[in-house]
């Protein structure tokens, strides 16, 4: 009896080998949900026999955390020191940063903590040098920067990395909702046309992941590696930016070509070594982090409209009481908002209030 792992490897083996076509779809598509259910079963081992993989301990600070994702030498490190207040170890060999060092970047009112992670090389999803930690830390931050060598811009290695580890780049998660039943066998409805798969595929592929009676519901197109990534669950969808460093060391031909094969990533050229594109960089992490300002207004006082506080977009009341002092959501009554989300001055809002940009907000609290 071959055990899990070599069970995997052979239907992994079969895949490869096998032309995707419309002929084969069906067939490679079952393998694949049969590949992520043992690949479960031997995660769940893994787990319980406590072998874990063992993390970073990074304690988030600030607004949003960032982290800096890139092949080694590529000039992370030295990107942390010009755009945050850390003192990263710079090497002109492979490997300087073996921990992750943090830094916070103060721009437009925002504290963004950016964790410059040790390099990420070749095989890291499977464990591969310090890949385990770099990817939990990665996990654990709102934004990837992706950065690339001008000269060495092997951009899908790089996500493959992070794919392999369940994290999905600048891709909205698909909209499938499964229920378990007690009978009926499996059910798939689906609201739209499935240009990738039929609605059948779907239907084995939920079976051969293992379970017999319930309804799938899908809402949005979906590819089988989404079907897959529900069944499984745990995968992080992040949004990414991507820059291209080192620029000055290229000819600008080199460079546009590189930034015309990455365009869906919209990549910044930059050579934080020469001290160029830093404020574009600042600009880039803070645009996509997508901040919102809102002003407070004490209890019958007048609105500092000097200092915002910034928060993410789509904040509630709540998590900027959060952000005052946490005896402020303890003792909360109410709140009044002015601006973008009120529907009319000063209304009166609960906790899970949603906020816009440049809100104003009084917060009544029991005294
Ligand atoms: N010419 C040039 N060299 C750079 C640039 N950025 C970093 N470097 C150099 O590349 C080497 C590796 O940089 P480092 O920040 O340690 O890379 P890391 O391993 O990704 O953290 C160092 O010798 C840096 O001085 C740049 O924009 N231009
Ligand atoms: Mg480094």
């Amino acid at each position: 009896m071959a055990t899990i792992k070599e069970q995997v490897d052979l239907l992994e083996e079969e895949i490869r080998n096998t032309k995707y076509n419309k002929a084969t779809q069906h067939h490679v598509g079952k393998l694949k949900a049969k590949v992520a259910k043992l690949k479960e079963d031997i995660e769940r081992n893994r787990s319980s026999s406590g072998k874990g993989g063992g993390g970073y301990e990074v304690k988030k600070s600030g607004n949003a955390t960032v982290s800096i994702v890139g092949f080694p030498s590529v000039g992370k490190s030295t990107m942390l020191n010009c755009i945050t207040d850390a003192d990263s170890e710079v090497g002109s060999y492979n490997f300087t940063t073996l921990e992750v060092v943090p830094g916070t970047l103060h721009h437009h009112g925002a504290n963004i903590q950016v964790l410059d992670l040790p390099g990420l090389i070749e095989g890291a999803s499977k464990g591969k040098g310090r890949g385990r930690q770099v990817i939990s830390a990665a996990r654990s931050s709102d934004l990837i920067i992706l950065m690339l060598d001008v000269f060495s811009p092997d951009l899908d290695l790089l996500t493959r990395e992070l794919s392999d580890s369940k994290i999905r780049l600048n891709e909205s998660p698909p909209n499938i909702h499964l229920t378990v039943n007690d009978a009926g066998g499996i059910e798939v409805a689906s609201t739209c046309h499935q240009p990738y798969m039929t609605e059948e595929l779907i239907r084995d592929m939920v079976r051969t992941y293992g379970f017999v009676n319930a309804t799938v519901v899908v809402r949005s197109r979906i590819k089988p590696y989404q079907l897959i990534d529900s069944l499984t669950g745990g995968v992080l969808y992040l949004p990414t930016i991507l820059f291209i460093n080192k620029v000055d060391l290229a000819e600008a031909e080199i460079v546009s070509k590189i930034i015309d094969k990455y365009r869906s990533y919209n990549p910044l050229p930059i050579a934080v070594g020469k001290n160029q594109g830093i404020e574009q960089i600042k600009d880039r992490i803070f645009d996509t982090l997508r901040f919102m300002r809102v002003f407070l207004k004490p209890q019958g006082g007048k609105a500092d409209l000097e200092e915002p506080m910034v928060v993410k977009m789509g904040s509630d009341v709540e998590s900027i009481c959060n952000n005052i002092h946490r005896d402020f959501v303890h003792n909360f009554r109410y709140a009044r908002v002015w601006g973008p989300s009120a529907k009319f001055p000063g209304q009166k809002v609960g906790l899970f209030h949603q906020l816009k940009d440049k809100d104003i907000l009084s917060v009544v609290i029991r005294r």
